[in-house]
């Protein structure tokens, strides 16, 4: 496949040349697909507040779910490296389309493979790899958010089932899920993975309506009312938070990549804009105010670039730590809300229309912000690195 244009790369710092071939190749064919399968819509899709289904086949097709997993379970046997870069390309589209495969690669397939029996692997990989099954990740709850270890979801024991009570909020793609990873407290307190599926007797999944965020995503809650969960569906191989916030690592390392899609097609956009509108005579590129901006848009994506691809190779060698994957996340997700926000300023009047990507990329990185994590979250997870102290007890 061509590679398209340098321009749009924006690669200030020659990172393409720590990429490898495939690596290239993976980014580019994602690249190419967002631009023909979802920037054409994307805008009508989210001003509906509607979610593009019929993407979930074509991210499949593109190998955008699980894309570090094993070939054999679903993945794409590729590198943390090239996970990284799809990513990137597909929240260059919309975040809320990075969100899709994030949740079914990163927090449904990834606990799956990581934690599950051979047979809980053999019976729902593949069919997730494939998007024939859709999945979601119940963590959240409305009284836990960043505490998720205080959840109240619970499951008693009942012979060769156990019987589940509770309810998750804010969960992508709940409404149209086959099969939810939900994690709950046992009989002994401790927290368990259990895979609960659509149709199940007393679990509903009702969509939450009235966002000005991701519009294009598709978010909902869990309910369970004594729903009989056979125990053959419980994550054998963890007990604890440790098996959720592992699979959390695993997303947040492809946001704080995705994030830099964002701040890229933004930064595009206010690049274009600024050389062909002309005020006083002459592009606003041409005054330094529009320049500062510019430049500074630039700076901050090359740094995030270099913090990515540093994360990607410490990833690819097992070592990056969960606190490096905060910062990443942190910064570059703050880094691409920022850009959005000068970008649109850069687009006057205009950057507040469905002309221009800016002010959708905007309003979903307020989500990006605060999901997998809020903003402050990250920051006193780098604190206690740092110091050694623990500012959440
Ligand atoms: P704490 O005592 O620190 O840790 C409990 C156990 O977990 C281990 N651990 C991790 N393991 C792997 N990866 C990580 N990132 C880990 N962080 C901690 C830790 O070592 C310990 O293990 P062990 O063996 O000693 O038991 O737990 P805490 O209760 O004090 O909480 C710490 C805190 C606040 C950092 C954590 O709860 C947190 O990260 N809160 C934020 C919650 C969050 O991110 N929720 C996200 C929900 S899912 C979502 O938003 C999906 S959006 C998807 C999309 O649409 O893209
Ligand atoms: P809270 O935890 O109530 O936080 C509110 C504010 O208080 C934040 O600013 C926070 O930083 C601050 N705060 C909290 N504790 C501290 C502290 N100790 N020190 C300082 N400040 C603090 N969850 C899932 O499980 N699965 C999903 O698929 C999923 N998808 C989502 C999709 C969308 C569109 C959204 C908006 C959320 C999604 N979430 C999902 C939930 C998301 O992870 C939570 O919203 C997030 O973790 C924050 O929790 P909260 O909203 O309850 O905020």
């Amino acid at each position: 496949m061509a590679r398209t244009d340098q321009y749009e790369g924006h690669d200030y710092y020659g990172v393409d040349a720590l990429l490898s071939e495939d690596h290239l190749l993976a980014r580019d064919a994602v690249r190419a697909w967002v631009k023909q399968e979802v920037s054409p819509i994307i805008e009508e899709y989210s001003e509906r507040a509607e979610c593009p289904k019929q993407l979930f086949k074509g991210l499949a097709e593109i190998g955008a779910y699980g894309p570090s997993l094993p070939v054999e379970y679903g993945g794409g046997g590729m590198d943390e490296i090239a996970y990284g870069v799809i990513m990137q390309e597909l929240e260059r589209g919309d975040s809320g389309v990075r969100s899709m495969a994030s949740v079914q690669g990163s927090l449904v397939m990834y606990p799956i493979y990581r934690f599950g029996s051979e047979e809980q692997k053999r019976k729902y990989l593949p069919k997730l790899g494939s998007g024939e099954f859709i999945g979601c990740f119940g963590l959240t709850e409305p009284d836990h958010g960043s505490n998720p270890g205080g959840m109240i979801t619970r499951y008693e024991d009942d012979g060769d089932h156990v019987i589940l009570n509770g309810a998750k909020l804010w969960i992508t793609n709940s409404p149209v899920a086959d099969i939810a990873v939900v994690w709950a407290k046992g009989p002994d307190g401790k927290i368990r993975g259990l895979i609960v599926e659509k149709g199940m007797k007393g679990f509903t999944a009702p969509e939450i309506h009235g966002k000005w965020s991701l519009r294009a995503s598709i978010t909902g809650e869990l309910v369970f009312e004594d729903v009989r969960v056979p125990k053959s569906n419980i994550l054998p191989e963890v007990a604890g938070l440790k098996g959720p916030l592992s699979c959390l690592s695993k997303a947040r390392y492809g946001i704080a990549w995705g994030a830099i899609g964002a701040a890229l097609d933004c930064y595009d956009s206010a690049l274009r804009y600024s050389k062909e509108r002309i005020q006083f005579d002459k592009p606003i590129a041409g005054f330094q105010l529009t320049q500062k901006k510019l430049a500074e848009m630039i700076t901050e994506i090359t740094k995030a670039q270099l913090l990515a691809w540093r994360l990607g190779t410490l990833a690819n060698e097992g070592k990056a730590s969960p606190a490096q994957i905060s910062m990443a996340k942190r910064n570059n997700v703050h880094m691409a809300l920022e850009i959005a926000r000068e970008a649109r300023q850069i687009h006057g009047g205009m950057g507040i229309t469905n002309e221009y990507p800016v002010m959708r990329h905007m309003m979903n990185l307020e989500t990006v912000l605060t999901y997998e994590g809020t903003h402050d979250i990250h920051l006193l997870i780098t604190g206690m690195d740092v110091t050694g102290i623990n500012a959440f007890k």
